[in-house]
């Protein structure tokens, strides 16, 4: 990391580089001892609350909403329907985050017009004096409604016989997309000596963040512009939101993510809360506050997963593959958002794994259903892809007899072999793969193994292993350096850190790049009336685009400190050096001006005509294209036969993202996906009944893992630089929970292969893994 500051050769010196060290996150102390401000935290004079009215039918038609008991509540101050919606000046509708759909893309109103798809679905918003006012309140409303029947599942839903959702979508088909090469992959499927096929279902999954989704709104009729204070992971894009759903210009719109309390993709959607305390804060001229329940948060806030899919791998006899064939239908809920694990962008393309496949092709339908929309949740389309191609790879390996990590090795694509484009049309940057396997597999003491083992409590004990490639680094990022007459430097991104820990890596970043002392770099992000653009923070593209932003900004504004520094020296700009916030004139150190006099200077009367006045930089970064971080996960397990319970023994994740701006951060993001791909590969399971009902509405019914649950984790870590971008990263965001569900599944069926178990589909709660070992046995 440290080339990218060395080309006027100012430092070196590695060791005091402050990329690559794990120093300790700045942000946390104040997060810890509760002096963080969120959204809900804040108050406004004259702050109204509004609380939604959810429907708590899944399909039916509207008949009627009866407010008149809400509104004649004391401290209620209105009920809205969507009759006032559309009374007012706003188009009162989300805009759709992909296009084209296959079909004209339905509208979701704010509040539900004739119909409602989804249980959750707002039909009615009271804004009262304050919350408990408002949601008493809200539950007096009585919504008729003239039911209609239900479909659920994402297969079931585009059969004839299912009912339609949409008019424009018959049978809810959303969007069909396919990828690779038909033909090549029926000549690979003829050619090959044998097909394994595995059915799977990759459950669908609600993402918890402590906070839950809230938004405050003001508007100023003066200057008609509206303030929204939100939870966001990009406050741009909520911002277009803001603007599309309410008439307003984007640059009426200001939108500031204070601290937020973790995202995990389902802040990066437009939802109808948040639009609508913008729409009721300009109806009633206060400032209006939503916050969500965390039924409410459950029941609408995007979900994430859900793909049933039919894969199959042609291999020959000597472990070659040759193909995979992969058909998914996924889900999108009740009214379209973005479709991020179904998109071929994020899904399909990841289909190769680490291996080199002449021919792949993958065919997704997205149906509608009557369930919450589905979009992003970490990892958004690769966990479910590199889900699919390690399961096939596994039961492959188990079909031929074959030791599953000799297959992987006899298939894994060589650092020689990058770049690499893959059959559906990923480009592979750089990475060993096998070193970095054979990093998580010494650890567990692979070679050492023999053939499936029962441990002294007659438990069968089973080793999983999972390699992962993943995207990252998708579009452009804003990053400004300015450093301040007084020689501080503030820095803003575009990105939006939300337990990711921009503020400290950025810092690292921009006081290398700048050679100022750390202590003296703040980062903002969150506000867009502060920062130019922004793409936001999702898919482990921050430190890509963002790190990369911020860098080249401090890179320029050093060019232009050293300028004026040579000015005050009297000195040639080439002969000075900078470090830890000091320029000296090289062959003559008495001679040296601090950062904070360049500043002075730069603002202050006295320059010369060829130095034009202030000490800032802003850069929109692109990288030169998508990076590949790559990595092993091995799970060791424990499965007793009597009851299906699983125990973890060793848990063991070896990843790659490139260079590692901190590498405590890179643990810890390692750890959190890890955690969330442990709950999804063990405990998490999104329940609908037949009538699009949420079953999973709450914490205790919905089983996010707890810390006890967690076992111990081990990381292990090779860097392999990026070629395609300057500070040579990858992302990691999301490592964590693409790699455990697949090391998971794989440890459990190695573990049963002896009682002929081939598969059980995730969470593998122990009910499922009885019933399975039980259905084997018969
Ligand atoms: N990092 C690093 N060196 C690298 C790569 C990353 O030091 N080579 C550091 C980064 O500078 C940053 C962190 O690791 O501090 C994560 O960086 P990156 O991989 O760029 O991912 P993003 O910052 O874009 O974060 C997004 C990713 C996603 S997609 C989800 S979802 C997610 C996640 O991060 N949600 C999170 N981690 C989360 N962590 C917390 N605590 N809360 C969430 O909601």
């Amino acid at each position: 990391a440290a080339s990218a500051r060395d080309e006027d050769g100012e430092s070196g010196d590695a060791d005091e580089s402050l990329v690559g060290r794990g120093i300790s996150r700045r942000e946390d102390a104040a997060l810890l001892r509760g002096e963080a401000e969120f959204t809900d935290d804040l108050r406004a004079p004259g702050m109204a609350h509004l609380a939604l009215v959810r429907s708590e039918c899944a399909h039916g038609d509207v008949v009627d909403v009866d407010t008149a008991e809400a509104a004649a509540r004391e401290d209620v101050v209105a009920v809205f329907t969507w009759a006032d919606v559309a009374a007012s000046d706003a188009p009162g509708t989300l805009p759709l985050t992909t296009e084209p759909l296959d079909c004209d893309p339905p509208e979701h109103p704010l509040l539900a017009r004739e119909r409602v798809r989804y249980q959750g679905q707002p039909v009615a918003a009271v804004v009262a004096e304050d919350r408990y006012a408002a949601a008493d309140a809200a539950r007096t409303v009585n919504v008729t409604y003239d039911e209609r029947e239900a479909v659920v599942d994402p297969v079931a839903a585009t059969a004839e016989s299912a009912p339609d959702l949409f008019e424009a979508a018959p049978n809810n088909v959303a969007l069909t997309s396919e990828l690779g090469d038909a033909d090549a992959t029926d000549e690979a499927f003829a050619d090959a000596d044998r097909v394994v096929s595995l059915d799977l279902e990759n459950n669908r999954l609600m993402p918890t963040a402590m906070e839950p989704r809230a938004a405050l709104a003001r508007w100023s009729a003066g200057d008609e512009r509206l303030t929204v204070e939100m939870t966001a992971q990009g406050p741009h894009g909520e911002r277009r939101k803001f603007a599309h759903s309410l008439g307003l210009a984007e640059g009426d719109v200001r939108v500031v993510a204070p601290r937020v309390g973790g995202g995990f993709g389902h802040k990066n959607t437009p939802y109808p809360g948040d639009s609508l305390a913008g729409w009721a804060a300009m109806e009633l001229g206060r400032p209006v506050k939503w916050t969500a329940t965390r039924r409410g948060n459950y029941l609408a806030g995007n979900h994430g997963r859900d793909h049933r899919t039919h894969g199959e791998v042609a291999v020959d006899d000597d472990g070659t593959i040759r193909g995979f064939r992969v058909e998914t239908h996924a889900n999108a809920g009740g009214h379209g958002l973005g479709f991020g694990p179904a998109m071929p962008g994020s899904y399909g393309t990841l289909l190769a794994g680490q291996y080199d496949v002449p021919a792949i092709h993958c065919e997704t339908t997205v149906a509608f259903t009557n369930t919450a929309p589905v979009h992003s949740y970490r990892g958004a389309g690769r966990p479910e892809a590199i889900y699919v191609t390690e399961r096939l790879v596994d039961a492959a390996a188990r079909e031929l007899g074959t030791d599953p990590v000799e297959l992987r090795r006899r298939n894994q694509l060589a650092p020689e072999d990058l770049p690499h484009e893959t059959a559906v049309g990923a480009s592979y940057d750089s990475g060993d793969y096998e070193a970095t396997m054979d990093e998580a597999l010494d650890a567990v003491d692979y070679a050492e193994r023999t053939a499936t083992e029962r441990d002294d409590e007659g438990r069968y004990v089973g080793v999983g292993v999972a390699c992962l490639v993943e995207s990252s680094g998708f579009s452009f990022e804003s990053g400004v350096v300015r450093v301040e007459p007084d020689g501080n430097v503030r820095v803003y991104a575009g990105t939006h850190s939300h337990g990711q820990g921009h503020e400290t890596t950025y810092a690292q970043i921009v006081a290398d790049e700048l050679g100022v002392p750390y202590e003296d770099v703040a980062v903002g992000e969150g506000d867009t009336e502060r920062i130019p653009q922004g793409t936001g923070t999702f898919a482990s593209r921050s430190t890509i685009t963002g790190g990369n932003a911020v860098a080249e900004s401090a890179r320029d504004v050093r060019g232009k400190a050293r300028r004026v520094a040579a000015h005050l020296l009297d000195a040639d700009p080439d002969a000075l050096a900078l470090d830890d916030g000091t320029f000296r004139v090289e062959g003559a150190p008495e001679r040296t001006c601090e950062v904070a006099e360049v500043a002075e200077a730069a603002y202050g009367p006295g320059l010369p005509d060829h130095l034009s006045p202030g000490l800032e930089a802003t850069t929109f970064y692109e990288p030169e294209g998508t990076t590949y971080p790559h990595g092993t996960h091995v799970a060791v397990v424990a499965v007793d036969p009597e009851t299906g319970e699983i125990e973890i023994l060793r848990y063991v994740a070896a990843d790659d993202c490139g260079e590692q701006i901190n590498p405590t951060i890179v643990e810890g993001q390692i750890h959190g996906g890890v955690a969330q791909g442990i709950g999804q590969a063990r405990y998490e399971q999104t329940a609908y009944d037949e009538d699009g009902s949420l079953l999973t509405d709450s914490m205790r019914s919905y089983a996010v893992p707890r810390a006890g649950q967690i076992p111990e984790m081990e990381t292990r870590a090779t860097v392999s630089p990026s070629p395609r971008n300057d500070l040579g990263v990858k992302g990691v965001g999301e490592a964590g929970t693409i790699g455990a569900p697949p090391a998971l599944v794989n440890a459990v069926a190695d573990a049963l292969e002896p009682l002929g178990v081939r598969h059980v589909d995730m969470p593998l709660t122990d009910e499922r893994v009885w019933r399975a070992i039980r259905d084997a046995e018969q």
